[in-house]
């Protein structure tokens, strides 16, 4: 089976391709030719990742599937959560983003949170979801080069270290995309 993955995010694409055996394969927006920003309007993960997948199924009318993530904090009441991508504003790079947490998150003995994926399937017209969620902590200052976006700050449960220290393949064994995407192929292998 193919799938268009409805996504600009490169990483994400790595990560998922990662877990993908022969049972099928994804397209990215780039390899389908189609070059938009999608809009992310809403107030949830799981509204947006339906505009993506809506979005794109309206342009090409294949199965396709999106995801949207959040990192979400306890003590920041679920912030940054569903501005993750510009917490510290518009045009910022994800080392703004990652400041602002770290500042906020001063002195802070709660350090508790998680990332939440929610992936929308649109599988022959039809919309299905599937959620994965990460526990983990914020750590007090940057740690590792791997990865992307808030990962330098972030240490899944019973891992000691930031998801920035792990290879592709470590970062699967813990992430909440790598969960989501999970349901997603038992999912399609099911009902596919
Ligand atoms: P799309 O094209 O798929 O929308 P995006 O980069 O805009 O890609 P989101 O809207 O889901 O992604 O924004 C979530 C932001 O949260 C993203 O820009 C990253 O900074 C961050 N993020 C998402 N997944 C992450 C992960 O696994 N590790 C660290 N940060 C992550
Ligand atoms: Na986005």
């Amino acid at each position: 089976h193919t799938l268009v993955f409805a996504t600009n995010n490169h990483n994400k694409v790595k990560e998922i391709r990662a877990m993908l055996g022969e049972a099928f394969h994804i397209i990215t927006l780039e390899e389908a030719g189609i070059d938009i920003d999608i809009p992310e309007p809403h107030a949830t993960l799981e509204e947006n990742a339906t505009e993506k997948s809506k979005t794109i199924f309206e342009m090409t009318g294949q199965d396709c599937f999106s995801e949207d993530t959040g990192l979400e904090v306890e003590a920041l009441h679920g912030a940054p959560g569903v501005i993750s991508a510009r917490y510290a504003g518009e045009q910022k790079l994800a080392a703004d983003n990652i400041e602002k947490v770290l500042q906020e998150m001063q002195g802070q003995a709660n350090r508790h949170a998680q990332f939440r994926t929610v992936i929308s399937l649109i599988w022959k017209g039809q919309e299905h979801q599937f959620e994965g969620i990460c526990p983990g902590v914020i750590l007090t200052e940057k740690q590792g080069g791997e990865g992307f976006g808030y990962d330098p700050i972030f240490a899944p449960a019973g891992a000691g270290r930031s998801f920035a220290t792990m290879t592709t393949t470590e970062k699967n064994q813990f992430s909440h995309r790598a969960k989501a995407v999970q349901k997603l192929i038992a999912w399609l292998q099911a009902n596919a």
